[in-house]
């Protein structure tokens, strides 16, 4: 069996789609929390000197996406056909965007900036950055087949409210 160890912050940030994805596949893996505290030492073991860092039998692969990606062809959700595979691969990239447009907000947060200041760019930068991303992922959903099924059987939920939510909750504990 393949002995895997992901490590990284004791926060959600770029390390939890990696994490869904070790408990979606039902994967047993070593969730290795380094403190920033403990962090000095361990920063000149990894491949880029940041983390998260999947190590794979004892290989260290670094870069969220890289290792999300490895996962996903792995684990069997990165898609059935060099058209699925490209489209997950836009998904992802899409992120990224995302992630740039909305890191001033991450970072006001980090810094502890005031309550207004916060408001402001959550109010002029990340809403609309969120509200855009989620709108992309809410057309792809109802595109695909298991989206579909989803949006049917849960009538009464509106999809984008519930990832909105959710993905709000997460990006307060991403790093800036
Ligand atoms: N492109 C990298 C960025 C990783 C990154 O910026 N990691 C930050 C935490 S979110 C880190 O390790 N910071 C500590 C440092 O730079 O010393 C990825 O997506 O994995």
């Amino acid at each position: 069996m393949v002995s895997y160890k992901l490590y990284y912050f004791p926060i959600r940030g770029p390390a939890e789609v990696a994490r869904q994805l070790f408990a979606l596949s039902k994967t047993p893996y070593e969730d290795i929390r380094i403190t920033m505290e403990e962090w000095p030492k361990h920063k000149a073991d990894m491949p880029f000197e940041k983390m998260p860092v999947l190590a794979i039998d004892g290989y260290m692969l670094p870069e969220s996406f890289a290792i999300n990606r490895y996962l996903a062809r792995k684990f069997g959700y990165a898609g059935k056909t060099s058209l699925e595979e490209a489209t997950v691969d836009a998904l992802a990239d899409q992120m990224k965007d995302y992630n740039t447009e909305a890191r001033p907000y991450f970072t006001a947060l980090y810094l502890k900036k005031p309550e207004e200041e916060i408001e402001k760019i959550k109010t002029e930068t990340y809403m609309p950055a969120a509200n855009k991303m989620f709108g992309f992922l809410e057309k792809y959903l109802k595109k695909s087949k298991s989206g579909r099924i989803f949006l049917l059987k849960k009538k009464k939920f509106q999809i984008s409210r519930i990832f909105r939510r959710f993905w709000i909750d997460l990006d307060r504990s991403v790093c800036g």
